[in-house]
């Protein structure tokens, strides 16, 4: 197994739990505002989050929940601009830092960079929210901490499609042997593990019961030394938190590593 030189994060639900009281709020914020009687509840949003992309999820709504609205303007148009909306209200929540960072993330990317280790970005939501989010939830600058924030739109093709893994590994000239990724959902886990990545688990409350074979460790949260997480799937070999030793562990042992619960 090649040396771990680079970790690469997904964001939503990894990073910080953003969803339920994050995006989902920004969105109803959004439909509000352009005079909508749409409410996305905390049940309904767990099931579009099976559509990545904010856009995307936008019209798999309108095709699966609202057949008989016509977007003003045309669908293209009439998405874009809600979902424009939408990211506006979602960087004001982040701006008042009303998402916190999930536990153990700060102390993780300060071990690895004070280790010399290598960090980007992968992740399904646009480049804007997530330079707000390290910017406002990590501290100021902490976006250049990562070395490539492959985002949004600049893969062709939306988690679970391995597109984002891909190019961040392409900006940065890295194979993916040498890589380790952390993420939060199947669609994540099956992005990463399609690119060759081996991939470590935080589970979310909307992600908890989805499919995770094949992952290198299946975790509750990333913890802290005095926060044990709970071992869901995986051998850590008796640690208790995710440190850099453990991720090390987790990437010598190899891609689709026996972290299956058996479902
Ligand atoms: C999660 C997503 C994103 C967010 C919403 O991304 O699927 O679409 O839910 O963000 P990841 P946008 O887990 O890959 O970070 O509205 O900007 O798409
Ligand atoms: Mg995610």
């Amino acid at each position: 197994m090649a040396e771990l030189t680079t970790l690469i994060f997904d964001v939503d639900g990894t990073l910080a739990d953003t969803e339920r009281d994050g995006h989902r709020v920004a969105f109803n914020r959004a439909f509000a505002e352009a005079g909508l009687d749409w409410q996305w509840s905390a049940p309904l949003y767990g099931e579009l989050l099976a559509v990545a992309g904010g856009k995307e999820r936008i019209r798999h709504y309108l095709e699966r929940y609202r057949p008989d609205f016509a977007p003003p303007g045309g669908p293209d148009a009439f998405v874009a601009g809600l979902h424009r909306a939408k990211t506006r209200h979602y960087l004001d929540m982040l701006a008042t830092g009303a998402i916190p960072l999930r536990s153990g993330v700060r102390r993780l990317l300060c071990e690895a960079r004070a280790s010399g280790l290598r960090l980007a970005v992968a992740t399904t939501t646009s480049p804007e929210n997530v330079i707000a989010l390290l910017e406002h939830s990590l501290e100021p600058g902490a976006s250049g901490w990562f070395e490539a924030i492959a985002a949004g739109d600049v893969a062709p093709a939306k988690k679970p499609s391995p597109a984002v893994y891909v190019e961040a590994m392409a900006q940065l000239g890295v194979v993916p042997q040498s890589c380790l990724a952390f993420e939060d959902s199947h669609n994540g886990l099956l992005s990463a593990s399609r690119a060759g990545l081996t991939t470590v688990i935080a589970v979310s409350d909307y992600t908890r019961h989805e499919d995770f074979a094949g992952a290198g460790l299946v975790v509750d949260h990333w913890g802290e030394p005095d926060r044990p997480f709970t071992v869901l799937a995986g051998d850590t070999g008796g640690a208790t938190y995710l440190d850099l030793a453990l991720a090390r562990r987790i990437h010598a042992a190899g891609v689709g590593t026996s972290a299956s619960r058996g479902r």
